[in-house]
């Protein structure tokens, strides 16, 4: 099946009981055993289905989530989390241990930079912050303790591309695992797996779910490492509610449809961008000024709907762009049908020091723009007065 049929049939689970036409909601916290034997065979492992909503595989329609989304990155199976912060977390606790080494890409989530800073490092791993959109820089920072490379491309909010491919061979090389955030490519144009990349994550808060009205994140890869996930995904609890795996694969039908038209939108934004003179750069990989265009345009089919601006006066003039706009709603998350503005030095980067940010690139006058799904002539029009008011 193609992608976009994919989106819409892709793990469908109707409930023969009733003859639902749609995955229903499997509200229930947990399942009934027909004995005493049934149950003691599935907490022990020796006969498949579900216990309790906590324990893997959850429920039926977390199933369900996982089977639509593992089709469309290509991946053997996954498994969903209440955040993208939930599955970033579980990857790292199953995969890493005292005195491992973890490269991570310098510029990441705000949150994610956290957990890798401020909490891993607590338990003994060591981290190192690169800038992996140079290879050599990756190669130097291998240690003989390496075992895992994580990869944000585009990385938020700089828009900044590495070669997937390229890396995560180095990471074969010395047999680390390669995890890739891909929720600003979404598979529709990165396939992180077939470059390479062992595992792949997501916040489903996103463009999964698409329409800014959940909290919600996946992992998908091969059944041999989800498997590995599954004492910390059930010890640690950071399971996905039910109603919101429903509203993912709800999302999900559209996602071929969305992520065409957000792309198509931020294309002809950030050409409008580019050519405003209160605007001193923006970064797009669509954009032939973009730094690493060639990589993008080599690893992704499409280039999402995220833009990075600098804009000419600074944070000033930023926050009065931001405050300037009617249209574009000032709020941070990204990946909803409508365009929405934040300052990422401000919001969604604030905890991450401020000399680390000057390093990233997330300068104080870094405006960032999740394009929607609008129609592209108001989403100008509306940057366009506010951009006169500055
Ligand atoms: N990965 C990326 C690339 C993200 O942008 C985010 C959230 C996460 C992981 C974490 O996902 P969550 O736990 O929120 O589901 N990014 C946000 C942002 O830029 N603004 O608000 C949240």
């Amino acid at each position: 099946m193609k992608f976009g049929t994919q989106c819409v049939h892709a793990g469908e689970a109707s409930d023969h009981s009733y003859g639902s036409h749609i995955t229903p909601i499997y509200q229930t916290s947990t399942f009934v055993f027909d004995n005493a034997e049934q149950g003691a065979a599935r907490f022990a492992g020796e006969e498949e289905g579900y216990t309790y909503a906590r324990i893997v595989p959850n429920t039926p329609t977390h199933a369900a989530l996982v089977d639509k989304i593992a089709a469309l990155e290509g991946a053997e199976t996954g498994q969903t989390f209440s955040s993208g912060m939930a599955a970033i977390t579980a990857v790292a606790l199953s995969q890493l241990e005292r005195g491992d080494h973890l490269i991570s890409t310098d510029v990441v989530y705000g949150s994610t930079y956290g957990l890798f800073a401020s909490i891993l490092t607590r338990f003994g791993i060591e981290v190192s912050f690169v800038d992996t959109s140079y290879l050599e820089k990756v190669r130097n920072s291998l240690r003989k303790n390496t075992k895992m490379i994580f990869l944000e491309t585009p990385a938020n909010p700089t828009m900044t591309v590495c070669d997937i491919e390229a890396i995560c061979e180095i990471a074969r090389e010395i047999d680390a695992l390669s995890v890739v955030d891909n929720t600003f490519a979404t598979p529709r144009f990165q396939r992180a797996l077939k470059l390479g990349a062992d595992v792949v994550v997501h916040s489903c808060t996103k463009y999964v779910g698409g329409h800014a009205d959940l909290l919600g994140g996946v992992v998908v890869g091969r059944k041999e490492f989800v498997e590995s996930m599954i004492p910390v995904v059930n010890y640690t609890g950071g399971t996905m509610g039910t109603h919101e795996a429903w509203l993912c694969i709800r999302g999900l039908k559209t996602l071929h449809l969305r992520m065409e038209k957000h792309a198509s939108n931020a294309m002809k934004v950030a050409e409008f961008l580019e050519g405003r003179p209160e605007i001193e750069w923006v970064r797009y990989p669509g954009l032939t000024s973009h730094p690493q265009y060639e990589i993008a345009k080599k690893q992704m089919s499409g280039f999402g709907g995220m833009i990075a601006f600098g804009i000419k006066g600074g944070i000033d003039a930023g926050r009065k762009l931001m405050n300037s706009v009617e249209l574009c709603t000032l709020t941070v998350s990204l990946g909803s049908v409508d365009t929405l503005i934040q300052h990422p030095a401000s919001m969604t980067h604030a905890n991450v020091p401020g000399e680390v940010r000057t390093k990233m690139g997330i300068t104080n006058g870094l405006v960032r723009l999740s394009v929607g799904i609008e129609e592209p002539e108001d989403i100008i029009a509306d940057l366009d007065q506010a951009l006169k008011k500055v």
